[in-house]
């Protein structure tokens, strides 16, 4: 047994504190070659290890229910997080045989899940107000993790592998830990696009994976849009079998998004749907006549449609059958409603609309005439008892809106810090995307800037920092398929779900690099093809 393991010197290597702001880590730990392994990401608020190294035996080693937790067996959402965290420890079956044969006494037995809380969530749904924190106390012959409910579970158990590494043996070791943890924001999101591609199932499970590693908990879903519908509504089949790329094979029937969003719960996943309106709708046109507005040209309509047609009852009648069927299949609290990027020249054109904005007295403003839809939309949406969320432009345009309403800003220009500091004034809760289109890709260490951007980092009172309620990262899709998602995507977005976990004073850009190079490494390994950060390579990269 190596020397180390003898010494039990409770060392405080890595350290970080809040409340003083400073931040002390990495060095230390590059003095021995087995903690050379870990790299946490993203960084926890406060930790605690030291040179104290346990072994584990996959022979032997259980992750169990505490005796004292409130959650057990019947809880399916922890029995499938224990199996997978085992398999992603041991390397999925991979050594398993060899590690089989050589049965050996182990010094770390078992990590024990303790739920506290009397309502551990195991059936629940995961929401913008659940308990993620957790404690983590890794020491011998048993390590310890306390989570409220099971959300905070599976963030810790996500830490826990994280702490796992190789010796030069390919045995699994583990050191002394402690570790309190909890998440800077409530709402840490990725944005995937599926209507300027269809992606396969495979694509968003598989991003819903990686989006557990990195701590993330909400997946927002732009599902349809102007290229496609390939949501399968129950109440109007004609929207995806007209308007999807295919009818059968570019569709999300009710069982794929059932699956969806159970995968997504199971990892503490929220699934957000945007239905994008009243612009960036023209896939809907093809399977609901008479939705969209007819633009003219001249005295007579040239056959081509703009937005959601905003004058005619019928389009009301046909939102509000269409929110009620969204609003029961998806669970979530929230609905994204758009409201970005709406094109005025159509409604313009047509004379139908010009005498609706001469009675409403509207003038030329056609920005009224958009506020109008979406009062009338937030309306409906608001008897489907959801809460709801949109673009800026709908805050920027002066609607009405509930006081529970969550704004998301995506603008560049004007700069997004001014955005926030409005919107904040103004009482509303907001998030941030700006700085985190990965869409857009540049030569070079593109993750630098997407990390350093900062929600919080606009000028206003604490009362304003306190309605940002997080950011997400977007993945537009107009060059993304099933084959570039995820590299594209990953470890970028990483950057993201560190600055949106850790505590805001985490900002090494040398130590973020050096965890995030074996973080990729482990995603790589864990079955995600996410890209190179620079030159290098993983240590498993051909085994
Ligand atoms: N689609 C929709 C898009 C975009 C938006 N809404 C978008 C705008 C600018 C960039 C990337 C994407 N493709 N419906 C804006 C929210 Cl750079």
């Amino acid at each position: 047994m190596a020397a180390l393991r003898l010494l039990s010197v409770w060392t405080l290597l890595l350290t970080v504190t809040v409340c003083d702001g400073w931040l002390f880590d990495g060095f230390a730990a590059r003095r021995h070659s087995e903690s050379d392994e870990v790299a946490l990401w993203p960084l926890p608020q406060k930790f605690q290890t030291s040179v104290d190294a346990f072994r584990l035996s996959s022979a032997s080693f259980q992750i169990v229910h505490a005796k004292e937790s409130t959650a057990g067996p019947s809880c399916s959402l922890l029995q499938n997080a224990f199996r997978r965290y085992y398999s992603y420890i041991f390397g999925n079956g991979r050594k398993h045989g060899k590690n089989l044969e050589n049965v050996f006494d182990a010094d770390l037995a078992e990590l024990q899940v303790q739920i506290t809380s009397a309502d551990p969530e195991c059936d629940g749904y995961p929401s913008l107000k659940s308990d993620e924190s957790y404690q983590l106390e890794v020491n011998q012959p048993t390590a310890v993790l306390k989570a409220a409910s099971v959300w905070g579970a599976l963030r810790g158990l996500e830490t826990f592998s994280q702490l796992v590494y190789e010796d030069d043996y390919g045995g699994q070791n583990i050191n002394k830990t402690s570790i309190s943890d909890f998440p800077r924001f409530a709402h840490r999101g990725i944005l995937l696009d599926s209507s300027r591609h269809y992606l396969p199932l495979k694509v968003i499970l598989a991003n819903l994976e990686a989006m557990a590693m990195n701590k993330f908990n909400v997946f927002h879903w732009h599902i349809v849009d102007d290229q496609s519908f390939p949501f399968q509504s129950r109440t109007f089949p004609d929207l995806s079998h007209k308007g999807a790329y295919h009818p059968y094979t570019h569709v999300y029937t009710p069982a794929d998004v059932k699956m969806v969003i159970e995968f997504a719960r199971m990892r503490g996943i929220r699934v957000l749907a945007e239905f994008d309106s009243p612009g960036h709708t023209f896939s809907w046109g093809k399977g609901q006549t008479g939705l969209l507005t007819p633009c003219f040209s001249g005295s007579s309509p040239s056959g081509t449609f703009g937005p959601v047609n905003p004058i005619l009852n019928s389009t009301y009648d046909f939102m509000t059958r269409f929110f009620k069927e969204v609003s029961t299949v998806f669970p979530d609290a929230y609905i994204h409603l758009g409201g970005d990027e709406v094109d005025f020249s159509c409604w313009k054109s047509n004379p139908d609309i010009q005498k609706f904005m001469d009675q409403q007295g509207f003038g030329q403003d056609y920005r009224k005439l958009e506020s109008y839809y979406i009062q009338r939309l937030l309306d409906i949406v608001s008897t489907t008892n959801k809460g709801y969320m949109v673009w800026q432009e709908v805050f920027d345009n002066g609607v009405k809106l509930k006081a529970d309403t969550q704004i998301h800003v995506w603008k560049e220009k004007p700069p997004y810090q001014d955005e926030m500091a409005r919107i904040t004034a103004a009482g509303f809760q907001t998030l941030l995307s700006s700085p985190w289109y990965l869409n857009r890709i540049s030569y070079g260490q593109d993750w630098l800037g997407i990390y350093k951007a900062d929600p919080q980092n606009f000028n206003g009172t604490a009362e304003q920092k306190k309605l940002v309620i997080g950011g997400e990262a977007c993945l537009w899709g107009e060059y993304v398929d099933a084959t570039n998602l995820t590299p594209r995507l990953w470890p970028r977005a990483s950057a993201v779900g560190e600055r949106l976990w850790s505590d805001e004073n985490v900002k090494d850009v040398g130590s973020a690099y050096d965890r995030l190079v074996k973080h990729r490494c482990r995603m790589v390994r864990r079955g995600i093809p996410a890209e190179p950060l620079y030159i290098g390579f993983c240590p498993h990269e051909y085994s």
